[in-house]
């Protein structure tokens, strides 16, 4: 495993921080702190711009490039030898889920910005410049699709259809960037996407298997593919108190049944697939009005292809047959559409001898979870790293991880990283 640079035989790795990672962590989650000791720090809102510029401050302290692009995606550039090599990228998401934790996303943004300066403490030149990303929007909460930065970044979204999209109160992703802007100023780079040579993500588990198995790194060699749906199901408002049941067109009972109707399909004795309705909002909402429009969402996942297509071909004729039961009409739209994304071979070999090369106990690994690297994954050789998070707890404000276990994570990171940079 080549870590050190040239001329130099400082290991990177072992100049990675325990306390100086962790700290930083524990400031980040100054930004939306939840009484529970979460985390809600929504895509582009002042919690995020505040993270943004948090990490803009620490950047130029070190003297780094700090700019970002037209969806919002924030660079930090540490440069190499070589100013015209494909840079490297490393890095993940600051977004949280409305009851997220201190460390999805956090942490490998936070990793690829300790493992820069781990680099720089060394006195570690490489060839390629490495870059610490943190891409706008992957949790897909406020704003949709999720993973918006990345997708953006790699060309699987079109820019001014995401500029235009709106949060619940009417905010464009447009509108939020601009403030943004204003109050974490950075340098707009005006094209959007560039070429680069390699990307590492760290992340944690967000499942139980490492802290189940004692493994202290999870070597991702596949993230499972996703498939999302909004449901809109149209009824018709009726008084409550007046109108018979049998003349009822009731959006509510019949998005419920849709939901129950679809147990079936997604019934898995091998409890891989996953079913998920997250969000359900009824219309008009007045306890003495017959609702007459429900929109929900699915997300479906599963690691196998087929399957994944199988079941979300299902769903609209099975919502279909139940809105005419009672009178009722829906329109499925498929929002996201991610298959199964496996890591490149090379990346993962490097992830697996850099934490072999520190004696560090892993494992090879399917992420259960969707990550900025499946899109990235599409326009260069990409590879994750995984590391335990307390019995595998994630968007649940009680989420949590260890200092030693992150900067676990991110000595793996940093060796692998200067191995791609000067390769
Ligand atoms: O939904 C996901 O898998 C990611 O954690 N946002
Ligand atoms: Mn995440
Ligand atoms: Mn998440």
């Amino acid at each position: 495993m080549a870590t050190a640079s040239r001329g130099s035989n400082a290991r990177a790795s072992d100049h990675v921080r325990e306390d100086r990672l962790w700290q930083r962590h524990m400031d980040m989650a100054k930004f939306g702190a939840t009484p529970k000791g979460g985390v809600n720090r929504q895509a582009l809102s002042a919690e995020d711009a505040r993270a943004r510029k948090l990490l803009g401050q620490w950047a130029a302290a070190r003297g780094w490039e700090v700019f970002t692009d037209p969806i919002g995606n924030l660079y930090v550039k540490r440069p190499g030898t070589d100013a015209g090599a494909k840079p490297v990228l490393s890095g993940s998401h600051l977004d949280s889920q409305p009851t997220g934790g201190k460390f999805d996303g956090t942490y490998g943004v936070l990793a690829a910005f300790e493992a820069l300066e781990a680099l720089d403490d060394a006195g570690i030149r490489t060839k390629r410049p490495i870059m610490a990303v943190a891409w706008t929007n992957e949790e897909g909460n406020r704003f949709q699709p999720g993973c918006m930065g990345s997708g953006a970044f790699a060309g699987v979204y079109e820019l001014d259809t995401l500029l235009a999209g709106t949060d619940p109160h009417g905010t464009s992703v447009k509108q939020a960037f601009a403030e943004v802007l204003e109050a974490a100023p950075a340098r707009l780079e005006p094209k959007l996407g560039f070429p680069i040579d390699s990307y590492l993500e760290a992340h944690i588990e967000q499942g139980p298997i490492l802290e189940a198995t004692r493994n202290e790194i999870g070597v991702v060699t596949l993230i499972q593919g996703m498939r999302r749906f909004y449901i809109d199901v149209f009824g018709e408002e009726a008084h409550s108190g007046t109108t018979p049941l049998k003349l009822r067109k009731d959006a509510l009972k019949s998005a419920c049944s849709m939901v129950t109707a679809l147990e079936p399909l997604m019934a898995d004795p091998t409890d891989t697939v996953r079913y998920t309705v997250g969000r359900f909002e009824i219309y008009p909402g007045s306890p003495s009005t017959v609702p007459s429009k429900v929109h929900f969402l699915i997300d479906l996942r599963h690691p196998d292809l087929a399957t994944l297509k199988r079941l979300g071909d299902g769903i609209a004729p099975i919502c279909e047959a139940e809105a005419a039961k009672r009178g009722c009409t829906v329109k499925v739209t498929e929002y996201t559409t991610v298959e199964p994304m496996p890591m490149e071979a090379n990346a993962v070999s490097l992830v697996r001898d850099s934490a072999k090369a520190l004696g560090m106990k892993h494992m090879d690994m399917v992420s259960g979870a969707g990550h900025d690297a499946m899109h990235v994954a599409k326009v260069a050789p990409a590879g994750m790293i995984f590391v335990p998070c307390w019995k595998g707890i994630s968007h649940n404000e009680t989420e949590a991880a260890t200092a030693r276990d992150l900067a676990n994570g991110t000595r793996v990171l940093v060796d692998a990283l200067v191995a791609l940079a000067n390769r």
